[in-house]
């Protein structure tokens, strides 16, 4: 049977499309440059799917910055303030914002570590027909002898996942075009048609997450349509992430010919239905970094083929979300990389079960794994001695000792971690693990860093001090590094969005904390200065959020064991003499479940974990926290139910709803909501603007509206590692004689 993958990854196994957009944006190179790096990727990935034996290519899975971007260009849907003549300026002011434009809002694409662009689409939006990026990679897969079938945004998911252009009427949704855009699809086929195209895949994620009868029957018209066409290729539609549940019928009812199924994360469900098309079942997951269990992955294939008779195996979703080839990381412990399988292993698991699948005798089967012998585990080493419960004294009781032990003025100023990360630094560490020099020599750099940042802190006269992190360079690798049960990679870059990449660190054994992580570096801070330093941690969400998690447990018992480190963690800072903690959880709203279903139990385990993590603190010990959402208001309670002393949220782009929320007691649902410390960000660190002393006045101003101001807090909205050092000192400067104007007036009334 056929073979293939939903998606491939294009950042380059070097980021060379990063390096060559870098240098682009820069203007140290040209288009035709750019380009030719872009060209060469994706030769680079066809022949090796089809070195690999892969039976069909994608095309059109290549992006100069995003997919979802790619197919607004695609329909014209391009906002008038965008337009420029050159295309590529247009795109990338789109992408990234151009003098005086900010750019389009990013968000993250469905519940990966993705972020896409979010389309604006009104009622007065134009679509029209721009074929050109799909049919030209045709033609260059062609040119080498190849045969791909393009790959879109289905119609569907495109205008889910836009917004409503500004001005747009009450009740406007862009899924109110439809039909429009159905028409511009149609027209694409035929050109796709007209150019021999055999396959198209239309990518519908949307359609494993809740979808309401309206849209479902949306769904419906749309395929319909699309599928009743006269000069067309074959479609395909492909729904990951999850179950198709209710929106398998509406699907198995559609001309399409194909539906692509992720049987990773969903299950075949009733599969039967779409007996007479082809079911091309995910089988191998694009998520993860885990070899396929062959045995498990054959069986599910014969189950599924038995109900539909044609059947193809792939991947659950595209392996954009996955490194290229774990061969490479020769550093990995043998018997960890023996059960590891990036995009290029898992194109060839691929290969291999559709093989398998025919049983053809004696053919040449690349070797699969058999089911892996896994570390013997304790895993349920939290979760079987107790239910972390993580009740804290009463707030009232805990703010007395912390007034007492801080005797923090009114409207303290903070940051919320890390401040800008020198080239200089950077260097230092690469040339360390490289190395070229030793502990010491790096050791002395970071402190003197440290040193620096505090100073700054004082003459700016902040009042709870960080010591910059200098020593960190992404946060999650940082824990993953002196946590045992991790792996970190050297080259498992994964797009996080445009040209900025992670490395996901690999979490596959028990979570352990040998020794303290960050004492040394809080206490030498703390050494320094007499007024408090903050001690900064990961919480345990986010760490297993942003890593590739081990399998044979479940979710929840693995931010247990990571909050056991954490606790660990806030203990040894407490016992060091470290009076404020703070302990981050970004991607708290990130893990929640796609379905609703399932998100009141999800929210539940992850606050219990959040505190089991921070309630080892005693009365004394300020606890903080800090979450980056704008669209944090969905999961507020949930915030709120975190019981941190004090919260700050990243609120730049949507300040007055969240402080509205937070203020009013929908949060806390009992008629107080957020009881304790507010610090709303006052400064915008996503911008290089410096905001004036004049404007953080009224920002707190309008913050002291809702919030007492004997709770609120005066910090940026976002850690500073992204701006320089310049800027950030002019803006604090402004912040911190912001917050003292204020504080006069408020000592002297
Ligand atoms: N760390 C991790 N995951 C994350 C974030 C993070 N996921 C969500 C969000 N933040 C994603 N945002 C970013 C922002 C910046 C970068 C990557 C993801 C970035 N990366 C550097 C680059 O691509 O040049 C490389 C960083 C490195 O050297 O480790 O700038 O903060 N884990
Ligand atoms: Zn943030």
């Amino acid at each position: 049977p056929a073979s293939t993958v939903l998606g491939y990854p294009r950042i380059g196994p070097d980021r060379e499309l990063k390096r060559a957009l870098e240098a682009y944006w820069e203007g140290r190179s040209d288009r035709a440059a750019l380009e030719e790096v872009a060209r060469r990727l994706r030769e680079d990935t066809w022949r090796r799917l089809a070195e690999l034996g892969l039976g069909g290519s994608p095309s059109n899975t290549f992006s100069y910055y995003d997919h979802v971007l790619d197919t607004a260009v695609l329909l014209g849907a391009v906002p008038e303030r965008y337009r420029h003549d050159d295309d590529l300026t247009a795109y990338f002011a789109m992408a990234r914002g151009a003098e005086g434009l900010p750019p389009l809002r990013m968000t993250k694409w469905f519940d990966t570590n993705y972020h896409y662009i979010v389309p604006e689409i009104g009622p007065e939006t134009v679509f029209s027909l721009d074929a050109a990026k799909p049919l030209s990679e045709v033609r260059e897969a062609r040119a080498l002898g190849l045969e791909t079938r393009p790959v879109l945004v289905g119609p569907v998911t495109f205008l889910l996942l836009s917004q409503a252009a500004a001005g747009s009427p009450d009740g406007f949704a862009p899924l109110d075009r439809l039909d429009d855009v159905v028409e511009v699809y149609g027209r694409l086929l035929g050109a796709l048609a007209a150019e021999g195209v055999g396959w198209v895949q239309l990518d519908e994620p949307a359609l494993v997450a809740d979808r309401t009868p309206a849209e479902l029957a949306a769904v419906e018209a749309a395929y319909g349509r699309l599928g009743g066409l006269a000069e067309r290729p074959a479609l395909l539609v492909a729904a990951y992430f999850g179950d198709l549940g209710e929106a398998l019928p509406v699907l198995a009812r559609t001309p399409v010919e194909a539906v692509a199924l992720d049987l990773v994360r969903g299950t075949p469900g009733d599969v039967g239905l779409l007996a007479g098309k082809t079911v091309v079942a995910g089988v191998v997951s694009g998520r993860d970094v885990w070899r396929t269990d062959r045995d498990r992955a054959l069986a599910t294939l014969r189950a599924v083929r038995e109900r539909v008779g044609r059947v193809a195996v792939a991947t659950s979703c595209s392996l954009l979300h996955v490194p290229y080839d774990v061969e490479r990381e020769t550093g990995l412990d043998p018997a960890l990389r023996g059960r590891l399988a990036f995009a290029e292993q898992k194109v060839a698991e691929v290969v291999g079960l559709a093989h398998l699948l025919v049983e053809r005798p004696g053919a040449d089967v690349p070797r699969l794994s058999a089911p892996q012998a896994r570390p013997s585990t304790s895993g349920a080493r939290v979760t079987e001695t107790r239910a972390p419960e993580g009740g804290r004294a009463p707030y009232a009781v805990r703010a007395a000792a912390q007034a007492e032990r801080l005797k923090l003025p009114l409207l303290p100023v903070t940051t919320i971690g890390s401040f800008p990360q020198t080239e200089e630094l950077r260097r230092a560490r690469a040339a360390l693990a490289a190395g070229e020099i030793g502990e010491a020599a790096y050791e002395d750099m970071v402190r003197a860093e440290i040193e620096h940042v505090i100073a700054v802190q004082e003459r700016l006269g902040l009042d709870v001090l960080v010591h910059g992190e200098p020593e960190r360079n992404d946060m999650v690798q940082y824990f993953a590094e002196h946590l045992d049960g991790f792996a970190v990679t050297r080259h498992g870059w994964v797009q996080s969005y445009g040209s900025r990449c992670t490395r996901p660190p690999i979490l596959h054994g028990d979570v352990r904390r040998p020794e303290p992580m960050t004492v040394r570096w809080a206490r030498y801070a703390q050494s320094l200065t007499s007024r408090p330093v903050k001690g900064m941690l990961t919480g345990p969400v986010t760490i297993v959020a942003w890593s590739f998690v081990r399998d044979d447990l479940p979710l929840r018992d693995v931010v247990l064991q990571v909050a056991d480190a954490v606790r660990e963690e806030v203990r040894d800072l407490e016992e060091a003499g470290i009076g404020v903690i703070q302990v981050d959880e970004p991607a708290l709203r990130e893990l929640l479940p796609l379905r609703r279903a399932g998100q009141a139990a999800y929210l539940e385990w992850a606050v219990a974990a959040y505190r089991w993590a921070t309630s080892g603190a005693g009365d004394h010990t300020q606890i903080h926290t800090h979450l980056c959402y704008s669209d944090a208001d969905q999961i507020l309670a949930a915030i709120d139910a975190l019981d941190a002393d004090v919260t700050s949220v990243e609120s730049a782009r949507s300040r007055g709803r969240v402080l509205a929320v937070m203020a009013s007691g929908v949060a806390g649902g009992d008629g107080r909501g957020f009881g304790r410390g507010l610090g709303p960000g006052v400064y915008d660190i996503h911008s290089p603007r410096v905001p004036g002393a004049d404007e953080v006045e009224r920002l707190l101003e309008e913050a002291l509206r809702v919030v007492p101001a004997d709770r609120l807090w005066v910090n940026p909205d976002c850690g500073l590692k992204t701006r320089s050092h310049e800027q950030v000192e002019a803006a604090l400067a402004n912040v911190a004689e912001a917050a003292a104007r204020l504080r006069e007036r408020h000592t002297t009334r």
